[in-house]
């Protein structure tokens, strides 16, 4: 009988021990670390005052850009290479990615003044 308790304590204590070294020795809570994907920040071109701002601009190949019209009037952005935004109401963008290298001259079609120009680079 003794030797039936005896065991059993063992049991329990082995069972205990191995318990608290599997706690102890674990998956500790490693934080895990952050893959470092390049995000491509957007290029922004403010539509104020009927201007495109900042109308110059040299970009690379395969960026985005972020027209916003911050004008109570409407605009537009139209151009070569596929540039063809809706009528773009206040507060309204509209984004291109320009996967192809050269020079894209855009402007807004009801307000003649409006020109910009976008350079693509490799
Ligand atoms: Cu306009």
């Amino acid at each position: 009988m003794n030797k039936i308790i005896l065991s059993f304590v063992l049991v329990v204590v082995v069972v205990a021990g191995i318990f608290y070294m599997t706690k102890k020795s674990g998956p500790s809570h490693q934080t895990p670390t952050p893959t470092l994907t390049p995000t491509p920040t957007p290029i922004t071109v403010v539509i104020k005052g009927f201007a495109f701002n900042q109308s110059l601009i040299t970009i690379r190949k395969g960026d985005t850009v972020v027209w916003t019209n911050k004008d109570s009037v409407s605009h537009t952005v139209t151009g070569d290479g596929g540039l063809s935004s809706p009528l773009l109401g206040q507060n309204e963008i509209y984004s291109f990615t320009f996967n192809t290298v050269g020079t894209f001259n855009y402007h807004c079609p009801p307000h003649p003044s409006m020109t910009g120009t976008i350079t693509v680079s490799p």
